[in-house]
């Protein structure tokens, strides 16, 4: 049952109400315990490289459902002077979504589940000659401690549900989407004294998987051709901004 009391239009605009223990809560373990079974899995036959710059590598398995597109696409990347819980903070944080992403008309928080956990419907930019695609999906950010010595893995998934503030309107056609981000930081030659790791001493190792259904009918090839192209675009301008953003603020551990 959809709870109104947990209905925000933002974050922050002093009329938000939270649920500790929410309705899709199960729905959310679920899924993030199925991505960290994921992530460990080994890059194997029928994966194809189709895109490769410096430290990142983008890995494609051409699949199809009924005549659609749902390629899975991966993509592995590791970068320097940032740790995963800033990168996927910034991957999180509704404030910085359109100062990144170069693919959406507009996004909106449309309910608050809890603190780590927030619903939103996008529109994303009209592709010629397919039709305009929306998407509504929670978005859980999350911690998990390995252990004393490593420093945490990051994560966040966005999975598609349904919600009765965003119906699905003709022309527009509701995507589907399963993404995770999940990052691992390494410091290297640590110093004695964590306060003096330097932005030089730390590393971040990033997973992005993309299981994304189109919703309705896209000519294939153009629907591959624009994906390799923007994946990878995206994920360069993403970690850029937030190297940049990050740059001369204090470490986020
Ligand atoms: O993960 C990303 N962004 C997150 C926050 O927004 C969130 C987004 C999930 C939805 C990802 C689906 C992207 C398909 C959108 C279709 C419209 C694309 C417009 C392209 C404009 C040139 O998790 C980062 C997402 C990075 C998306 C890259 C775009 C992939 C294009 C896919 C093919 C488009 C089909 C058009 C066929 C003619």
């Amino acid at each position: 049952k959809i709870n109104d009391a947990a209905v925000v239009s933002t974050p922050n605009d002093g009329n938000t109400s939270v649920n500790r223990k929410h309705r899709l809560a199960y729905d959310v373990e679920r899924v993030v315990q199925e991505h960290l079974t994921y992530v460990r899995e080994e890059i194997s036959d029928g994966w194809d490289l189709i895109h490769q710059e410096g430290e990142m590598k983008v890995y494609r398995r051409e699949v199809e459902e009924n005549g659609i597109v749902v390629d899975p696409l991966k993509i592995f990347h590791s970068m320097k002077g940032v740790t995963g819980h800033e990168i996927c903070q910034y991957f999180w944080d509704y404030q910085y979504r359109m100062e990144w992403e170069t693919t959406l008309d507009s996004t909106k928080i449309i309910e608050v589940l809890d603190p780590d956990t927030v619903i939103f419907f996008q529109m994303h930019k009209r592709v010629w000659p397919a039709a305009q695609r929306d998407s509504c999906f929670w978005s859980h950010i999350r911690c998990i401690s390995n252990s004393e010595e490593d420093q945490p893995t990051w994560l966040v998934v966005n999975y598609t549900t349904p919600h009765h503030l965003a119906p699905i309107k003709s022309p527009h056609v509701r995507l589907v989407a399963n993404v995770a981000l999940i990052c691992e930081t390494i410091i290297n030659e640590p110093p004695l004294n964590i306060q003096d790791i330097k932005r030089e001493n730390i590393e971040c190792k990033l997973t992005y998987v993309a299981f994304v259904n189109p919703g309705g009918w896209v000519p294939s090839a153009a629907l591959r051709s624009v994906a390799k192209r923007e994946y990878p675009r995206f994920l360069k301008r993403f970690t850029s901004y937030v190297l940049e953003q990050t740059r001369d603020k204090p470490i986020l551990f």
